[in-house]
């Protein structure tokens, strides 16, 4: 039986690996010619610990292979990007894209997984595309269980940084159109699946992955929301949260710069596109965290003005120093971090110079590079007069107290707190 994953990036290719790592034959197809040969080298293009073994072992053994146009094979499974488009409204073109590209090597019998995060309803939207495609054979929404093709929507859950143990460890949800499309993509992820396959249908399946994110994305906009209260009551926010947290029924997250990464800052405006009446709250902790880099600015404004205020330094004599550019701590992925943001917005209105320490990184990436200049822990520690706390590295977490001698901090992630 062979398996073919579309589209080789954070979810598909660990999820091809996976399966080939079981000594599965797995075909990797994706548009970009780069990431096919990279593959077929045995090499990755992404960054993720522990992929870059389990990859090379898999195409050494022959297990697994790359190419950019599918071949036949007995499961699809489709991990494209959904992204939104400029106003929040899902864009479903790459799964209309390789729904098409796949279904012309379809056979009775196959079975078709969508695994990118998608708005309710995207499923059987597929399968109305392949129907479309392939009058010859026969769909879910028309034959039932008896289809030819069987379609389910399995939502990934991994933790980027962590995704080679939660692909193994988490439960997944199944939701397929017919019966028989569940109990097949659950054989197929128990060919790896360590933790438990739940069923249900594609329409609970599809929301629950927008569900889990959003569920994040309120409770970190709640902390969010309390440092700025905090900041306006002169409150320690991460003291008070460390208290408020000891009820046994509170768990209050961390508030930080904003909210970043690929999923959680976009999966709660699907919900709130397909409705907008009753998702108030969804909506309005996107906007809370969303609007967080810029209450950072404002933050960082006030300290030059205050270190000004107190020295005879002129504005454009003044050094600012961000510590950190990742969407989160201890991983080198800056790709939508607010970190970032906060960092362009400080450099775009700074007169001074900006600096920036990043452990994770030899080079800038090219939007800040004729902006800032990235410098050594140590060497920013004693060149800055102004400090801004962005990510909670493990590096910026072990800075000694009495190393920290400016006055002028604004710390987002309680590090200094
Ligand atoms: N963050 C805070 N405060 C917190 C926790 C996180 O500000 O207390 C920030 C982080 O700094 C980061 C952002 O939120 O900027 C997102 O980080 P994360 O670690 O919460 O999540 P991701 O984006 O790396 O992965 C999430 C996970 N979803 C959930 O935890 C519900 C992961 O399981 C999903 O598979 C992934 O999204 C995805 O692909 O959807």
């Amino acid at each position: 039986n062979t398996i073919s994953v579309i589209g080789l990036g954070y979810i598909g290719l660990p999820t091809a690996a996976a399966f080939a790592s079981r000594q599965k034959q797995v075909i990797g197809i994706d548009v970009n010619a780069h990431a096919v040969d990279t593959i077929n080298r045995g090499e990755i293009h992404i960054v993720e610990p522990d992929l870059d073994r389990v990859v090379k072992t898999a195409v050494e053994e022959g297990f697994l292979r790359a190419a950019t146009r599918p071949e036949p094979a007995d499961a699809f499974l489709i991990a494209v990007p959904t992204p939104f488009e400029g106003d929040h409204q899902p864009d479903m073109s790459y799964v209309r894209a390789a729904a098409a590209s796949v279904a012309p090597v379809l056979k009775k019998g196959d079975l078709v997984i969508l695994e990118s995060t998608s708005p309710v309803g995207a499923t059987e939207q597929m399968a109305e595309w392949l129907a479309g495609e392939r009058p010859d054979l026969s769909f879910p929404q028309q034959a039932g269980d008896a289809s030819d093709i069987h379609i389910a929507y399995c939502p990934e859950r991994v933790l980027p940084g962590q995704v080679m143990i939660e692909l193994f460890k988490n439960d997944r949800v199944i939701g397929g159109m017919t019966a028989t499309s569940s109990q097949r993509a659950c054989d197929l992820y128990n060919l790896f699946l360590e933790g438990e396959c739940v069923v249900t249908n594609a329409r609970t399946a599809e929301m629950c992955k927008l569900t889990e994110n959003s569920f994040r994305d309120v409770n970190i906009a709640f902390a969010n929301e309390l440092s700025l209260i905090c900041a306006e009551q002169q409150i320690n926010v991460w003291e008070l949260i460390r208290l408020a947290n000891r009820h046994p029924r509170v768990n209050i997250l961390q508030p930080g710069p904003g909210v970043g990464g690929h999923c959680i800052a976009v999966d709660p405006w699907f919900i709130v596109a397909q409705n907008p009446q009753q998702s108030r709250l969804i909506r309005t902790a996107r906007e809370v965290n969303d609007a967080k880099p810029h209450w950072v600015l404002e933050q960082v404004k006030q300290r030059v003005a205050e270190c000004l205020m107190a020295s005879d330094k002129r504005a454009s004599d003044l050094k600012i120093a961000c510590f950190g550019l990742a969407f989160k701590p201890d991983i080198d992925d800056l790709r939508e971090s607010p970190a970032m943001q906060v960092t362009r917005l400080i450099a775009d209105w700074h007169q001074g110079s900006t600096l920036v320490v990043e452990p994770h990184i030899h080079q800038l990436p090219e939007k800040l590079r004729d902006k800032v200049t990235l410098l050594a822990l140590d060497d920013a520690l004693q060149q800055a007069d102004v400090l801004v706390m962005l990510v909670d590295h493990r590096q910026f977490k072990a800075i000694r107290p009495e190393a920290v001698q400016q006055s002028y901090i604004v710390d987002t992630k309680g590090v200094w707190r």
